[in-house]
């Protein structure tokens, strides 16, 4: 008779090992990570630019207000994919092989979807993916073909593509929630990537705010109509607003008074796109204003300004539906009561110019670029409202989200776990002395040039390589905009000494090669320049 007793001690025992499994499970926080596609700080109001403080956010600076600010939060290579990369991976461009936008990401690496499925996550991502080859490590993905587009976009799941009708920032928020509602396991933590295509160029805002901020007159940089003394690099880029912005596809100028047809518009299959309904309500909103600057007849610098209006208007109004999509997220988790146990992070995967020496895009080392908003929000761990200075890289997101899940964080990855940062608030001196950077995409779009370089808290040294050797020094306290190039100025001999020999321990360190450093045939680069101007 002893035997079905013990039959039944042990069933009970095995229930409450699988219990306290599920509270431990339930117990690691669920992890909500929203990432746009080049949103500048300078347009996140919790950042306090003024631009920003025309176009605010609110939702997304609730994320601050309930958790963490980071304010020195850099990439290692600003572009697209690349980021995306590294995120996955907590490794160097050079380590996990996407360099480069156009190349493919080799799916079948560690990546942090699947060292946290290893932890008992449930994983997802919906949005850009932009890695090309399929999203490996997910349970569940629903993701942009390529780069998407605003209007209509085509989603690929599985081996099908479809496109939704409606808004792409719109469509993204609500199959994240979507997912967190119907689709996983509710007894099990989940990571849940939200990958927005804004404010990504072309810059389309919704229908409702398309005249959002056409009473705004934005600040435009000092260095507006900056010449890029200095800075070789610089004055070879293809990214000025006033040049090289096409007027029909980014600007949405038309080319005569009355008329909707756009002036230089290489891709119409962004406007192609829209309904018959959309197209219209587009048209009525954008040609009064069109009207207007043609009566105008602006020429020079008048024009140059007002392209960069046109496009601050946009670009805000593309922000502005990011930030109503961050809000209803952020409600769904408290209806649901998950907002306790979950880290809510928001960021995006490089930073961008609002008009900073002319530019927009990104790929420099100048802060406007390298910089990546950063918040947290974790209510069991971060404390409401605190900031954070240490140097941060976007190669620390995979130790802190493993750090946070309680799984190891693999040797082989790079980064560091940021949650001492945020357990101590102390911002703990001495967490990282200098970060590393490496862009590689040239010759392509908007050409410029391969660079690497170093920055710590106050100075920063950059080579500009490939087909121009040219160095760069910025003393960032005392010139934050990086106006003024100190390389070779004899007062800053001995800080150049000492940031070329902490550049080559951390290339050491990071176990860059010589292989990084390949340059191009001339004829190609020439070709590019003709191809692109
Ligand atoms: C497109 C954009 C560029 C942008 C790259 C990379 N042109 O080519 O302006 O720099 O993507 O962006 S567009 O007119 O086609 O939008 S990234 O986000 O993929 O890195
Ligand atoms: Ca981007």
């Amino acid at each position: 008779f002893l035997l079905p007793l013990l039959a039944i001690i042990g069933c009970e025992n095995n229930k409450e090992a699988k219990n306290s499994e599920n509270a431990e499970k339930l117990q690691k926080p669920n992890i909500v990570f929203i990432m746009t596609d080049d949103h500048a700080a300078q347009a996140i109001s919790a950042y306090g630019h003024p631009v920003s403080q025309l176009a605010p956010t609110p939702n997304i600076d609730r994320i601050a207000n309930n958790g963490a600010k980071f304010l020195n939060n850099f990439c290692t290579n600003s572009i697209c994919g690349p980021s995306r990369a590294v995120i996955l991976t907590g490794k160097f461009s050079h380590i996990n092989g996407f360099r480069m936008n156009g190349e493919v990401f080799d799916g079948s690496q560690p990546t942090l979807p699947k060292f946290l499925k290893e932890a008992g996550y449930q994983t997802a991502i919906v949005g850009k993916w932009h890695l090309h080859g399929r999203p490996q490590g997910f349970d569940y993905w629903n993701i942009l073909n390529d780069q998407g587009n605003y209007y209509n976009p085509e989603f690929i799941h599985q081996n099908d593509t479809t496109i939704v009708n409606g808004y792409a920032t719109d469509i993204i928020t609500d199959m994240g929630i979507d997912w967190m509602e119907t689709k996983r396991k509710k007894d099990e933590p989940f990571f849940l990537m939200v990958h927005h295509k804004a404010p990504h160029r072309n810059w389309m805002p919704p229908i409702r705010h398309i005249n959002t901020y056409d009473s705004i007159t934005f600040p435009l940089p000092d260095s507006y109509l900056s010449k890029h003394e200095g800075q070789v690099a610089a004055q070879q880029q293809l990214q000025t607003i006033y040049e090289d912005m096409y007027e029909g596809h980014d600007l949405k100028m038309t080319v005569s008074k009355g008329s909707d047809s756009l002036r230089h518009n290489p891709w119409t299959s962004d406007f192609d796109r829209m309904t018959k309904e959309q197209r219209q309500a587009w048209n009525n909103a954008y040609r009064p204003k069109n009207d207007a600057f043609h009566d105008a007849n602006l020429q020079g610098r008048e024009l140059a300004k007002w392209k960069g209006q046109r496009y601050l208007r946009d670009y805000m109004g593309t922000v502005k539906a990011v930030d109503e999509g961050v809000g209803k997220i952020l409600d769904y988790l408290e209806k649901n009561n998950l907002t306790e146990n979950t880290l809510i992070v928001y960021t995006t995967d490089q930073g961008f110019y609002l008009g900073e020496k002319g530019f927009f895009d990104k790929r420099f080392m100048y802060e406007e670029s390298l910089a990546m908003p950063l918040l947290m929000q974790y209510p069991k761990a971060i404390e409401k409202g605190i900031t954070i200075d240490a140097l941060t890289q976007n190669l620390d997101f995979a130790p802190t989200f493993l750090d946070f899940a309680g799984a190891e964080i693999p040797d082989s990855m790079q980064g560091k776990s940021l949650r001492p940062l945020l357990n101590n608030k102390t911002n703990a001196g001495g967490f990282r002395d200098a970060v590393y950077y490496h862009y590689y995409d040239f010759p392509a779009f908007h050409m410029v040039k391969r660079h690497y370089g170093i920055r710590t808290e106050r100075y920063k040294l950059i080579h500009f390589y490939d087909d121009i050797d040219t160095w760069e020094l910025y003393d960032l306290k005392k010139d934050p905009k990086e106006e003024n190039n100190l390389y070779g100025d004899p007062a800053y001999a001995e800080i150049q000494q000492k940031l070329h020999l902490e550049l080559k321990q951390l290339q050491e360190k990071y176990e860059v090669t010589e292989k990084e450093f390949q340059t191009t045939p001339k004829e190609k680069v020439d070709q590019a320049y003709r191809n692109f101007a």
